[in-house]
This record gives C-alpha cells, structure tokens and sequence, in this order.
C-alpha cells in the first residue's frame, strides 16, 4: 500500500494534492479555490459517509468526468488502476486530494466508521458516463475501441 505523506506523486491518471493547513488557535481550514487548487472547475460536489467496513464501492471508470477525492473525516483507502497499474492510496487526512482523471478504474474500500468522503467534480451526475464493465475498461485504457 502507498500511503500518502507531503510529496506530491504524479501518473498519467492521478495525481496527489496536499492542501495547505490554514487556521490558528481557534482550529483549522482548507480552502480548495476552482482552476487554482484543483485543475478543474467544480460542476459538483458529493459526499459518501455511513458506508459499511467490508463494502467496496466504486468499481467502474468514467470517459470523462475528472474527480477531487478527498477524506474529510476517518479514513478510506482508494485502488486506482490505469490499465498499466494499480496502486492503492490510503487517504486519512482533510489536507490529502486524489486526483482522479476519467479512463482510470477506481474502487473505494476499507471504510472507517467515520469516513466522509468528499468528491469534488468536474460535471454534473451522468450515467453515460460510467464504465462499470473491466474488460470494457481495460480495452479502452490500451487505446482500443468499444
Ligand atoms: C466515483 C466514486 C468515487 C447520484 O444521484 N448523483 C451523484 O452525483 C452520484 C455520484 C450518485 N448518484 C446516485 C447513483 C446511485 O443510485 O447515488 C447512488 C450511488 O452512486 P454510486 O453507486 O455511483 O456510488 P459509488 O460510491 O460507487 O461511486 C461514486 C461516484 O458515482 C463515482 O463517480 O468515481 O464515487
């Protein structure tokens, strides 16, 4: 498992941001300003929380839609595989965004019972979007067609 720590780690589908910690002795704030912080403008925003530990979510790519991961309570673990790789991202602080561009299979998992998942993205909820079939996945991330 790659645990995520201050460097910022680029691929060809994701990338790590480490927010700056802003605040002072009343607590702390992260502010995340759009095509400044993240390298699109924020369409939407959702957030998954009261997930149950054992359960596996995501499990599909998008064509398009590029997406901000970002834990904001407790802690989850996220598998991004660019049909190359895989690499598994533990994101257990507010101040860690994975990146997630679309043509990469995501899978959430490891939930903690605190978890709150916060997704930042790039359009607004569109099915046509999704690709929730691997073998679909993979023949796209190597360049084919469907
Ligand atoms: C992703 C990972 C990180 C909506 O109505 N609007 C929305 O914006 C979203 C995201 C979902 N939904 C509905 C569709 C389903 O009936 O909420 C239900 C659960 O969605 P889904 O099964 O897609 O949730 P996850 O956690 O498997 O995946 C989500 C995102 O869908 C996906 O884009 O990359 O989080």
């Amino acid at each position: 498992m790659q645990i995520l720590n201050n460097a910022i780690k680029y691929d060809a589908g994701f990338k790590v941001y480490n927010y700056k910690i802003k605040g002072d002795d009343r607590g702390a704030l992260i502010s995340i300003e759009n095509s400044i912080d993240i390298p699109f403008e924020i369409k939407r925003v959702y957030y998954i929380f009261g997930t149950s530990s054992g359960i596996v979510r995501g499990k599909h790519a998008h064509k398009e839609l590029k997406q901000v991961l970002i834990c904001t309570n407790g802690s989850c673990s996220v598998l991004v595989d660019d049909g190359k790789k895989k690499h598994h991202f533990l994101l257990d602080k507010p101040d860690i965004g994975l990146y997630v561009n679309g043509l990469v299979w995501r899978e959430m998992y490891d939930f903690s019972p605190d978890c709150v998942l916060m997704v930042l993205a790039s359009d607004i909820y569109c099915e046509d979007d999704y690709i929730r079939n691997y073998s679909d996945f993979f023949k796209l991330a190597k360049g084919g067609v469907l």
